[in-house]
């Protein structure tokens, strides 16, 4: 081998290693969803791919269940632990039981936090809640209730039984029911967050209550499901569909009637923080009561004695600007 062709075989030997060494320095970040295929976590997954290309090192993982389960979950977080990710930020199927397979990873040095689902604060070092969860209790009633002024009857339409998020969500909701005169909560059924099943859950409220007055579904495979049931039974006007939803999904429904007003918040940012939270305390932030951890362009979470922090509002789309966020998320 001639001396040039030597030196250049080292360089480019030098160049391919300096490439490997960088790459084996990234930060792998595990967004682990409550299931595949749903549009809001596919959201808040441009959002923690938006983070990554930010901080520079970052690899995002994006996985996940085929269908709403803590099992289905636990077994992504053992594979996760296996490939040695450095960190899991999770919306919970159950807050209790993915605690021991957390629990697990933090043993390996993963750092755990849980966005949108929480788990229960032994097996996680912060929650991210989208927003207050009083507030969004509140929303959803309010939301039933200012389009029925003689009130009546209204049912919920949940994700599945052991979501954290839904589950407190109804709690907050009931707790302010009382407050709205005349609107009575006659069911609470649950889709799993799986369109088919949501779409036949709606259908039996509409079959068992003939004076239902709304469908609550805070959830966006619900609430969406359910527009499409009352639509297809020709109860436009008579059944309202509302609840949290993504304006992409529900732009036909507000456009039909079917649901004059949803609400939401925005779950690209949201994605985007639970990714900068992550990284933030991989590189050594405390997640403590009372500490401030940044978000990049979301500022900063305040974590409370629970390690819990909350975003923003959630925001109400209905006819007037439904056209103008279609496109956004
Ligand atoms: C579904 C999921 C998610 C929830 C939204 C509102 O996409 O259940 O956890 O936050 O709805």
């Amino acid at each position: 081998m001639s001396i040039l062709k030597k030196i250049l075989t080292t360089a480019a030997l030098t160049s391919a290693m300096m490439a490997g060494a960088a790459q084996a320095e990234n930060v792998k970040i595990a967004l682990v969803v409550k299931a595949l295929g749903i549009g809001f976590f596919e959201a808040a997954a441009k959002g923690a791919e938006e983070a990554a290309k930010e901080l520079g090192d970052v690899e995002i993982i994006y996985t996940g269940p085929t269908d709403t389960t803590a099992e289905g979950q636990i077994e992504v977080i053992n594979s996760l632990i296996a490939q040695g990710v450095n960190a899991i930020a999770i919306s919970a199927n159950d807050k209790d039981a993915l605690v021991p397979a957390l629990q697990k990873a933090m043993e390996r040095g993963i750092t755990v936090i849980s966005w949108d689902s929480g788990v229960a604060p032994e097996g996680r070092m912060m929650h991210l809640n989208p927003s207050s969860n009083a507030l969004i209790g509140n929303t959803i009633i309010k939301l039933a209730a200012d389009n029925m002024p003689e009130g009546g009857e209204v049912a919920i339409l949940s994700a599945s039984a052991t979501a954290t998020n839904q589950n407190i969500w109804i709690e907050e909701a009931k707790k302010v029911l009382p407050n709205y005169a005349g609107v009575t909560l006659v069911d609470t059924v649950y889709g799993d967050d799986l369109a088919d099943k949501s779409y036949r859950e709606a259908q039996g409220l509409i079959a068992k209550y003939p004076n239902l007055k709304a469908i609550i579904a805070p959830t966006t495979v619900g609430i969406l499901a359910a527009s499409q049931a009352v639509t297809d039974g020709g109860l436009i006007g008579k059944v309202n569909v509302t609840g949290l939803g993504l304006p992409s999904e529900m732009a036909g429904a507000v456009e039909s009637g079917a649901t004059v007003s949803f609400a939401i918040w925005n779950p690209i940012d949201l994605g985007y923080a639970a990714t900068m939270l992550s990284y933030n305390i991989i590189k050594g932030a405390k997640a403590e009561a009372g500490a401030e951890i940044g978000m990049g362009r979301m500022g900063a979470a305040m974590l409370d004695e629970n390690g819990e922090a909350a975003m923003s509002d959630p925001f109400t789309y209905d006819a007037s600007n439904i056209a103008e966020f279609k496109s956004i998320f």
